[in-house]
């Protein structure tokens, strides 16, 4: 098969690869008796040498709980907890660190506000509004939220490129509309959504706009205090930093306004039998003894990837899936799914007559690792009428030889299953 010529097949200037893929140590094993290619960074990405050993340093010398003791190591992990917190206001944009919250990650992040937010603000004559390639994480919270309160979901259908029909965003947004939920990047298609636009649009009929941004910090710098979203949701483990931890920015004023989501220690000023003072922002919405060394963590992969530049990898990203996506075209037998204009680095795809699970069994024994299945985005699945997809999600670390190492087990799978 040709390869186009068309497309680079260099890095970006100013990224080096040699010594980016140095820092992950995970990435230089054999699977299978192959070089591991891993392409499901969408799932997760893999940690950097400076994640592994910002973690073990801080339980080497500085762990206790926060916020609680006057000695000098409970003083250290405070320190280093709330220093990452500033860190993440820069890293996102945001204008204060009351406004960004610790949360396990980005469905928990969601769910905080389906269940604060929405108990607050949220009744039966009211309108939630989300699109129909949201994750199940940024559905199921407000169909919850609608069941307990009589309100009704809404949805905003996509065309056959996976590109959001904003004629009828427009149409649905009413003033009934109170919450708008949307993802800046689909996992299971790629789209970059126009959040922008459409959060002006849904504060001009007085709604308020939760961002889910899982699949977009990693890939795009991101600018909350611009975008003039209300909340932005993300996970520290697609962001090169550890599982167990992630954000969720809110507006000042929103928070502020919102009931405490869970109640136990560190979210009070004050407890009585007769009444409970809370806490100032963010710790209101901080119950119980975080994830500090998380947060530690987190704070060195913000760290990483800023050191490197986020235009520099969104850049090396997309000249990686130009490079897939014009060999998908050539390759006989495949379908992309999610074939938007503004795309992020994730090839979805399906090979006639190979169900999705046996390609990425095939693509396994090759070493090769990618995610297959409905990608916790059902609803994506119905609207193309299949089961599941292969997807392909690119990171800062990845290469053009490991997209051509995809295309030849994609050649051997059609060969295997005589397609
Ligand atoms: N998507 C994927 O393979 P958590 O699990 O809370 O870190 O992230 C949930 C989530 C929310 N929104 C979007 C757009 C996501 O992609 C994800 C996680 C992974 O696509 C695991 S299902």
């Amino acid at each position: 098969m040709g390869v186009p010529t068309s497309v680079s097949s260099s890095a970006a200037p100013g990224l080096d690869l040699d010594a980016i893929r140095n820092d992950f140590p995970v990435l230089h094993q054999q699977v299978h008796g192959h070089p591991l290619v891993y392409l499901d960074n969408g799932a997760s990405a893999q940690k950097p040498e400076a994640v592994i050993q910002m973690i073990a340093d801080y339980y080497c010398k500085d762990h206790a709980n926060v916020h609680r003791g006057v000695h000098t190591l409970s003083q250290r992990a405070t320190d280093r907890y709330e220093g990452v917190r500033g860190k993440v206001r820069d890293f996102i944009h945001a204008e204060s660190t009351n406004e960004i919250v610790y949360v396990r990650g980005t469905t928990e992040a969601i769910n905080l506000v389906a269940s604060s937010y929405g108990q607050a603000f949220v009744g039966p004559e009211d309108e939630v509004l989300v699109t129909e390639m949201e994750h199940h994480s940024n559905i199921v919270p407000w169909q919850l939220l609608c069941e307990r309160t009589n309100a009704t979901l809404k949805v905003v259908p996509f065309d056959d490129r996976g590109e959001l029909i904003l004629d009828r965003y427009r149409d649905i947004l009413n003033e009934r509309t109170r919450i708008v939920a949307i993802t800046q990047v689909s996992n299971a298609l790629g789209t970059i959504n126009p959040v922008r636009d459409m959060i002006a649009m849904a504060h001009d009929a007085g709604a308020v706009v939760l961002v889910d941004g899982a699949q977009a910090v990693p890939h795009m710098s991101v600018d909350v205090t611009a975008l003039d979203c209300d909340f932005y949701a993300f996970s520290g483990h697609k962001l090169y930093g550890p599982t167990g931890i992630g954000v969720l920015y809110g507006r000042e004023s929103l928070l502020d306004a919102m009931p405490p989501w869970q109640g136990g220690g560190e979210m009070i000023m004050q407890v009585r039998f007769d009444g409970t003072e809370y806490n100032e922002l963010p710790y209101k919405f901080e119950a119980g003894t975080p994830d500090i060394a998380g947060v530690v963590g987190l704070g060195a992969a913000i760290d990483y990837v800023a050191g490197l530049g986020l235009d520099l990898i969104d850049e090396h990203e997309q000249q990686l899936l130009a490079y897939a996506t014009a060999r998908a075209a050539e390759q006989s037998g495949m379908r992309v799914i999610g074939t938007a204009s503004d795309k992020a680095a994730i090839l979805s795809f399906e090979l006639d007559g190979i169900h999705p699970h046996d390609v990425g069994t095939v693509l396994d024994h090759e070493g090769i690792a990618v995610r297959t299945g409905h990608h916790c985005a059902m609803p994506v699945m119905e609207h193309f009428g299949v089961p599941a997809t292969v997807r392909a999600s690119f990171g800062l670390y990845n290469t053009h030889a490991e997209i051509d190492r995809l295309f030849g087990a994609i050649d051997k799978a059609q060969e295997l299953f005589g397609q």
